[in-house]
């Protein structure tokens, strides 16, 4: 048939087409594993049919006896749909249930053979497709984004020698020591059994009541109280493998390593209260940013940083390296940044890719080992097990995005859902029926060789006296944060301990915080009706150990977010609120400089459609202020216009809006008669620069002036550089504001 010329394509696979192009643009064109997913790929043509293919004569009735009689049971083409519908779905995961992924690529900066003889590090022109999933921990798949929680941040990379996953988190450390309390771990931050409350949230008895009898879970729980448990974005936190691994070069030379992702945006994080009011607004925040992002060629990148130390410098930290309760300090062994992963592809199908792919810290390809942490080891059993539950059956390798780009071979067979049709007589090795090639009993030289550390201990059921300081890095992290990042820690403490409904709970919990800081410590317990923080009531209960080293350092500079990144604006989201007579001369300029510099901005209104500036021009408004709150943007721009600035003080929800986004610390800038809307709070056209608090911009410039281009460039760049800082959290006195 000839070529009508016209597309028969729908909208949704132009799109899909669309995503795949601009991952070609973006220098991916030979990505191996997206080859490969294409053929798996289905279009969706305009006929219905049957699994078995048979057309459907009507999609809308069922077959009866008569139009109003009983549904007949030979009606087959019914039982066929509801049956799928019956069993569409699978068991979320027993952990990070709620997850968000994209498609990527992985490149080295040069070749690390000195250290390892992993493929996909030696070749600075090669690009290792890669597939990453972010997740929450304890939420369910359909809990919100924004909540506090741990985020997982999983790699898997399609090498040319297999499939390589590096299964990490955005905290580089972990609650618990050793896998046997992970179960443990898990129930006690879930839901409580008895009634499954809350959703997705730590703020519960069970986890504190769990967190305070183990004392090794302190330095994590730092971590967890901080800014990095509810991350701005999932594009702007860092990665980490928190396992000690080990390199391994092709002379059979080991090095452990730890290994980093460094975010290009920086790591930046959001308000507690306006983390909760997006659970509520925007369930999916964190979902939608990445996938917009992508969407619009704005490619999320992160550096992976290595820390290496020879196999002799074991013992030389100080602390044991197999402790996954303990981070190295980059001030003591520096990140080296050995390569780059951009994710530049969102995914076509969220169940077949997102929610079946299958990460495994036992994925390993040659020049990449574990070390002997009793965390890790028992995470290495634990991967398969759960995908057999969640995927049904032994063959989840099989599905399309688990598959590894290289070919693969063994005499494994058969089991549910077996799609490989594996041809002859033969399925097992040794032997001379098959090709013959299999017939090899040594092995020992080829493929991957298992580092061969020496052991011959006894066998104990004992932790390593090693693994006993619990305080030390958890007071280092503390002693590096800002003074806000300190605030914001101890205000997440007093939240959480609040929700306990045992106030033993709360004792038990700021007694131990009295071995990190004794300020901390009575700091949290102020406001949770409970007694003095009492270091020596915890020092002794059973169990409890507090043998502290010395460490070379007392701060380490990099455990804080503060600023971080590259002081771009790039995909930051402005909120321009506008009501009819907004003056638009002195608007445009500031916009497009916004705009300009990466910035993505929406005009929020009373309603949609359109206002009418001063000067009777049309303009599109993108949201309203009921529909798009505050919290949905970094920063807000109130634009210059008697008539509008008189009719924004007239609505609540646009005062609310402003002043909670001064409450969220956030970059405002007001024009001319904009600054109305921050009366409230004292400032006025006539503030002095120098009184107006941090991350302000009041243009009193007579709003005539600005029509010139270099009076707006100034306030844009100012505006530009307060939105940069990403939040303004020495703002004083917010508490006091009624947002
Ligand atoms: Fe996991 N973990 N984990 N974990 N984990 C799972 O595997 C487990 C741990 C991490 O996006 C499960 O496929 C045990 C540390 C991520 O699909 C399960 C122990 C770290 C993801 C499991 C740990 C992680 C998982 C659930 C202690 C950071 C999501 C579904 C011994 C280094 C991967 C699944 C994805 C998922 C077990 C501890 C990271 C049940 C037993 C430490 C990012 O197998």
């Amino acid at each position: 048939m000839k070529d009508s010329g016209k597309s028969t394509m729908s909208p949704q696979n132009k799109a899909a087409a669309g995503r795949r192009a601009s991952a070609v643009k973006a220098g991916d064109a030979g990505n191996a594993k997206q080859q490969q997913l294409e053929g798996f790929t289905v279009e969706h043509p305009t006929t219905l049919t049957t699994n078995q293919g048979l057309q459907l004569p009507d999609n809308h009735n069922s077959l009866k006896a008569g139009v109003r009689g009983p549904t007949l049971l030979e009606d087959f083409i019914l039982r066929e749909k509801i049956t799928h519908f019956d069993h569409e779905r699978i068991p979320e995961r027993a952990v990070h249930a709620r997850g968000s992924a994209a498609h990527g690529f992985f490149q080295v900066y040069k070749s690390m053979s000195q250290f390892t003889c992993a493929d996909f590090l030696q070749d600075p022109d090669a690009k290792t497709p890669v597939f990453v999933r972010f997740s929450t921990v304890a939420g369910s798949r359909g809990s919100a984004d924004t909540v506090r929680d741990v985020r997982g941040f999983a790699v898997k990379f399609y090498t040319r020698e297999g499939n390589y996953d590096l299964v990490g988190n955005n905290i580089p450390v972990f609650f618990i020591q050793d896998a046997m309390k992970f179960p443990d771990l898990i129930h006690a931050v879930k839901p409580e059994p008895h009634h499954e409350m809350p959703q997705a949230a730590s703020a519960h008895d069970t986890f504190w009541d769990f967190a305070s009898l183990m004392p090794e879970s302190t330095h994590m729980l730092m971590w967890a109280m901080s800014d990095r448990a509810i991350p701005r974005s999932l594009r702007m936190m860092e990665g980490f493998g928190v396992h000690t691994f080990r390199f391994v070069n092709s002379r059979g030379e080991s090095h452990f390593v730890k290994f980093h992702w460094k975010p290009k945006l920086g790591i930046h994080g959001l308000a507690w209260d306006e983390a909760q009011k997006i659970a509520g607004k925007d369930p999916d925040f964190h979902r939608r940013d990445l996938w917009e992002a992508i969407e619009n060629g704005d490619f999320p990148e992160w550096e992976l940083g290595v820390q290496l130390i020879p196999q002799d410098k074991e013992h030389s930290l100080g602390f044991d390296l197999l402790d996954p309760t303990k981070l190295i300090p980059e001030e003591m062994v520096p990140v080296q940044k050995i390569g780059r992963l951009v994710l530049n592809r969102n995914p076509d199908n969220f169940f077949a890719e997102t929610e079946q792919v299958a990460f495994h810290p036992g994925h390993l390809v040659p020049g990449i080992d574990f070390t002997n942490d009793p965390l890790l080891q028992g995470r290495l059993f634990s991967y398969t097990d759960t995908q057999i539950s969640r995927l049904g059956g032994a063959n989840f390798h099989e599905l399309p995005i688990n598959k590894g780009v290289c070919p693969f071979h063994n005499f494994q067979r058969d089991g549910m859902h077996r799609q490989t049709i594996a041809r002859g007589q033969v399925a097992y090795e040794p032997n001379t029926l098959g090709s013959g090639t299999e017939f090899r009993v040594d092995g020992g030289s080829h493929g991957f060789q298992s580092f061969p550390e020496e052991i011959d201990p006894p066998k104990v059921r004992r932790r390593s006296a090693s693994f006993d300081d619990h305080f030390t890095q958890a007071r280092l992290f503390f002693e590096s944060q800002s003074a806000a990042e300190k605030e914001h820690i101890v205000a997440a403490f007093r939240f959480e301990l609040s929700k306990l409904e045992v106030p033993a709970i709360r004792q038990r919990m700021v007694d131990n915080l009295a071995h990190v800081d004794e300020k901390l410590a009575r700091r949290v317990a102020e406001p949770l009706g409970i007694g003095e923080p009492d270091a020596k009531a915890a020092a002794g209960r059973a169990g409890f150990r507090d043998h502290r080293i010395a460490l070379p350092i007392e701060e380490s500079p990099a455990l804080s977010m503060a600023d971080t990144g590259d002081g771009s604006v790039r995909t930051r989201r402005i909120a321009i609120i506008a009501a009819d007579g907004v003056d638009s001369a002195s608007l445009k300029p500031i916009r497009d400089a916004l705009e300009q510099a990466g910035a993505q901005c929406k005009v929020v209104g009373p309603r949609l459609g359109t206002i009418a500036s001063a000067s009777k021009r049309q303009i599109d408004v993108d949201a309203t202020f009921a529909n798009t709150p505050s919290v949905m943007f970094d920063a807000v721009l109130v634009p210059a216009g008697e008539d509008c600035a008189a009719a924004l003080a007239g609505i609540g929800d646009a005062v609310h809006f402003v002043l909670e986004a001064y409450r969220h610390c956030k970059a405002i800038c007001t024009v001319g008669e904009g600054v109305r809307l921050l009366s409230t709070l004292g400032i006025a056209e006539d503030t002095p620069a120098d009184e107006l608090p941090a991350g302000l911009v009041v243009a009193a410039t007579p709003v005539t002036n600005l029509g010139d281009s270099s009076g707006a460039t100034e306030i844009a760049l100012r505006f530009v550089a307060a939105i940069a800082k990403h939040r303004h959290w020495d703002r004083a006195n917010i508490d006091a504001v009624p947002a």
